[in-house]
């Protein structure tokens, strides 16, 4: 069997640090199709699996503003990798988790790899990553792709997911009443629009019209009755929230984030005192 697993991550979060330390010397350089953005890929070394690993261009968010973002989002909603390693700088962890709550979105098995962990001890803060799978509903492993450590850890846990068919559902980042608001949104797009993007993760989808992403909407850009549909909804988030659309989803990630990150570290000082 072969697994083609994508990393995926911020700008300057180690990731071809991490990429050249889980390939070796053994990798493919090109682009990607129609545009100039590099792509990498190569085979997953210390491993017995066939594992093809694609680095994707470093990126903040899902939101197609830049061609790094097309290119990433493009593949794994096309590509539809069976894993992805999300590669967090864990000295700057609640930044860089606001991709990951949209990683989630895509519905694909995922692994965190929270890097820096060199710098994140030197700081004297603790992470408990058997909380963090609670909080945010996937593994992860600490390691330090510049030190080389917990990268065994790293592609074990790779191994273990891959094989895994229980692939359990991600929590819920938004309050229920937005959750609602997703999922009957959801409803009516199938009912009505069978036709309009069928192959996309649900709430991906649903996300996405409402936020009018840009390059959604070129999909569906003379579909008057899904425009309206679409108003609606977003009134409806409007009136609930008090915020523009954008704003309310944003913020709620946050939110999400910032509780997760209170539940699952702790700092502990120079003298030894423990204080959440
Ligand atoms: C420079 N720990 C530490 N301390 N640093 C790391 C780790 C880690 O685990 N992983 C990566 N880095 P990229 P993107 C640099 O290049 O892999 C460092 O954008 C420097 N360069 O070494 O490039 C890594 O691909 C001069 O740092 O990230 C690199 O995601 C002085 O993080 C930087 C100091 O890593 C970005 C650092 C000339």
């Amino acid at each position: 069997m072969k697994y083609t697993i994508a990393l995926a991550g911020n700008p300057n979060s180690g990731k071809t640090t991490l990429f050249n330390c889980l390939t070796g010397s053994n990798l493919y350089v090109g682009n990607w199709p129609g545009v100039t953005v590099e792509k990498k890929e190569g085979s997953l070394k210390n491993t017995t699996k066939e594992i093809t690993l694609v680095d994707l261009p470093g990126i903040y968010s899902l939101a197609p503003y830049s061609m790094d973002e097309i290119v990433s989002r493009n593949f794994l909603l096309e590509e539809r990798p069976d894993l992805i390693i999300n590669i967090i700088d864990a000295s700057n962890i609640e930044r860089n988790l606001y991709l990951s709550t949209q990683l989630m979105e895509l519905d694909c098995p995922m692994v965190g790899a929270l890097n820096m962990m060199d710098v994140v001890k030197k700081t004297g803060v603790e992470i408990d990553i058997h909380q963090m799978e609670k909080v945010f509903g996937y593994p992860f492993v600490e390691i330090s792709a510049q030190k080389e450590t917990g990268i065994d850890e790293l592609i074990e846990l790779v191994e273990k997911v891959l094989v895994d068919e229980h692939h359990p559902a991600y929590p819920q980042i938004f309050p229920k009443e937005m959750t609602t608001l997703f999922t009957d949104f959801d409803h009516l797009v199938q009912e009505r629009y069978p036709q309009v993007l069928p192959e996309y993760p649900k709430l991906f989808r649903a996300i996405k019209l409402i936020e009018k992403d840009d390059e959604v909407l070129l999909k569906i850009h003379d579909n008057v009755d899904l425009m309206n549909d679409i108003s609606v909804v977003r009134k409806k988030i409007e009136t609930l929230t008090n915020h523009d659309v954008d704003s309310a989803i944003a913020d709620y990630r946050y939110r999400f984030i910032t509780d997760g990150i209170s539940k699952a570290t702790k700092k502990t000082n120079d003298h030894g005192w423990q204080f959440q």
